[in-house]
């Protein structure tokens, strides 16, 4: 998720897919004088020279294609444009563009490269790295810490948690606490007092499950600065300040209100699982809390819909509020392009783990990153 994401648009027998192979040495996608050859996006993961890095190229479907599956296989091509960072146009040397798909990239903010049959591949990748955007690879934890730095981890291991392992986001902010030269002391709630006693010094950061803000903010000094890895996340990938307002949309709910709770992957749901069970459960409480009945009752509304993995539906407007995960496995276009969305539509957007900060009434103390430097290599 923290590749390149480079999209190759245009016409049906355009030359994408031989482009695509091309750059990649190998034979990614099939190549054939048959307009429509290549019907659903490719993928290719691969490291890439002068400096792009690990990349994912992606070949789509022509975008005139006039089959009877045309239509659908243009809309799997368009939907492709919220994952990309850098946009592809390969035209043959006669043809003209296909129109809106520049217009739209560059209305999304994505840079576009218009690619002639002829150019090098060493050409195109050279414009690649030019156009490359720099906040492809943040470092997630931002500004917050330095060389030397201690940060304290809290990483509940409940029946949540996958046997065995560590989940992705912790794992990826381990990785760049040592890449970063940062002391990492990691405990679980349990073991949250202990650890704490044990530092000498007040830690530079503490980084928490957001499920457990509320005890972990009650158990730590005031002065130590808090987070969650679901924050670090969204403010890496996403507009960390629309996610800060949309959490205000909270207080607004009502019995009657819609709420869709989005999550980047499809996982198998847990009885104790966040999207599903206990954002849902806290908001009813509140809602049923501000009504007047008991704050235990769950029988209120809002009504809540859950999307998964990339099923985001196109009519936001029936949303009262939308609550995104923190969506460790998608790129940052992606949310990106959600929150944009939303936006467009009018609804608040904000994340799990701003919204269980503002549920637990700490949003106040939560620490967020601010710019962060670019990632060495
Ligand atoms: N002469 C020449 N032929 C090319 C070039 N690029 C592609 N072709 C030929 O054009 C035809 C279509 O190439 P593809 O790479 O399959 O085109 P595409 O855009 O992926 O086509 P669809 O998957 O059908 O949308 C093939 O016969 C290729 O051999 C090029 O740069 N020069
Ligand atoms: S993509 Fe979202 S729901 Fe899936 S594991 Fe990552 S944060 Fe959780
Ligand atoms: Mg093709």
């Amino acid at each position: 998720m923290e590749r390149l994401h480079i999209a190759f648009f245009g016409a049906v027998n355009s030359g994408k897919s031989t482009l695509v192979n091309a750059i990649a040495g190998q034979q990614v996608s099939l190549v054939s004088p048959v307009p429509g050859t290549t019907t659903d996006p490719v993928r290719k993961a691969i490291e890439l020279p002068l400096g792009i890095g690990p990349a994912v190229l992606i070949d789509t479907a022509g975008l005139d294609d006039s089959s009877i599956l045309g239509a659908e296989r243009r809309r799997r091509t368009l939907a492709i444009l919220d994952q990309t960072d850098i946009a592809v146009i390969v035209r043959r040397e006669t043809a003209a563009d296909v129109p809106d798909i520049g217009t739209l990239a560059a209305q999304a903010g994505i840079p576009v490269i218009c690619y002639t049959r002829g150019e090098t591949v060493e050409s195109l990748l050279a414009r690649i790295a030019a156009a490359r955007p720099a906040e492809v690879n943040p470092y997630l934890t931002g500004n917050l810490v330095q060389e030397g730095d201690t940060v304290l981890l809290v990483m509940p291991q409940d029946s949540e948690a996958p046997k065995g392992r560590i989940i992705l986001p912790q794992v990826q902010v381990l990785r760049e606490l040592l890449d970063r030269r940062c002391n990492a002391l990691c405990c679980t709630p349990e073991s949250l007092a202990g650890a704490s006693a044990s530092l000498r010094e007040r830690p530079a950061l503490v980084i928490t499950d957001s499920q457990v803000f509320g005890l972990v903010d009650r158990s730590i000094p005031k002065d130590w600065p808090l987070t969650s890895f679901s924050i670090l996340l969204a403010s890496a990938k996403g507009d960390i300040r629309t996610f800060t307002e949309g959490a205000q949309a909270i207080g607004r709910l009502n019995s009657r209100s819609r709420v869709l709770i989005a999550e980047a992957c499809t996982h198998v749901p847990d009885t104790e699982d966040i999207g599903r069970v206990k954002i849902p459960n806290l908001l009813r409480k509140r809602v049923a809390a501000g009504c007047g009945t008991s704050g235990d009752s769950l029988l209120a509304g809002p009504r809540i819909d859950i999307a998964a993995g990339n099923d985001f539906p196109e009519d936001l407007s029936p949303y009262d509020l939308i609550i995104h995960c923190g969506a460790c496995v998608a790129n940052r276009q992606t949310v990106r392009a959600r929150t944009r969305k939303a936006r467009l539509a009018g609804v608040p957007i904000t994340n799990y783990g701003i919204a269980l900060a503002y549920l637990q009434g700490i949003l106040e103390r939560v620490v967020i990153p601010g710019p962060a430097p670019r990632k060495e290599g």
